[in-house]
């Protein structure tokens, strides 16, 4: 059987700060799959030659020159990812109800996490009016997903089953993060009190070597993208 390590690399569209991308890069260092980034800046999506990759002018984009596919959407680009490259089932399941509840929380990280704690910090710190009912809005939500995170793991290391999954790996990015542009509310230590099921797990699975390597690119390129 082909190993993974010996693929053509894919291309993989990413942004220094956004989460989105890294979340896939996540996934394709835990299934050893080679990928080369592509930083893009955020105002070269919305034109060509890029959006001829991502019609929908965002990142993250994938080219897979092994199957010849070109893939947006995180989630779905994590789906193909996992189905394509993770044929020992190290990220998920073949049992039900199992494989569709990894499903289950990949599409609430992508609807219910992402867009939410992406309008918080875009309320919080871009936006050029302070608009404190909107501001206020986001956070609740974001306080929201913590709670369903907590409450979900209560009693369980992770959140499908007895073993990290696609689905857990999926929420760090974006945890990290938030934690890193409100490190007064959303530092670690604040949450380890208010929310501490979800805490552990997150200290659990960001700790894990390929998960901690990509968020230190991550930090990394956030870094030289502010000199
Ligand atoms: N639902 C999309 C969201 C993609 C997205 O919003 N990406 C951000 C970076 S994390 C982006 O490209 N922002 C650029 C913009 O809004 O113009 C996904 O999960 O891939």
């Amino acid at each position: 059987m082909t190993q993974n390590k010996d693929l053509k690399p894919i291309t993989l569209y990413s942004h220094a700060a956004g989460p989105n991308p890294w979340k896939v890069a996540m996934i394709l260092a835990e299934l050893n799959v080679p990928y080369k980034p592509e930083f893009l800046n955020f105002q070269d999506l919305k034109k060509e030659p890029y959006e001829t990759i991502c019609i929908n002018g965002r990142v993250p984009a994938i080219q897979d020159p092994n199957t010849d596919v070109t893939l947006w959407e995180s989630g779905a680009i994590v789906e193909y990812l996992i189905e394509t490259y993770d044929k020992e089932g190290k990220l998920t399941y073949d049992t039900v109800p199992e494989r569709f509840q990894v499903k289950q929380w990949l599409f609430f990280q992508a609807t219910g996490q992402g867009p939410y704690f992406g309008q918080a910090i875009w309320f919080g710190k871009y936006h050029h009016e302070k608009l404190p009912s909107a501001q206020q809005r986001y956070m609740d939500q974001v306080l929201r997903v913590y709670d369903v995170l907590n409450r979900a793991l209560e009693g369980k290391e992770y959140l499908v089953g007895d073993k990290c999954t696609y689905a857990d790996i999926s929420f760090i990015a974006w945890d990290h993060r938030i934690q890193v542009v409100f490190k007064d509310d959303f530092g670690i230590e604040e949450l380890e009190k208010k929310y501490p099921n979800y805490a552990r797990w997150h200290k659990v699975v960001a700790a894990r070597k390929a998960v901690k390597e990509v968020l230190e690119d991550n930090d990394r390129a956030v870094a030289a993208n502010q000199n």
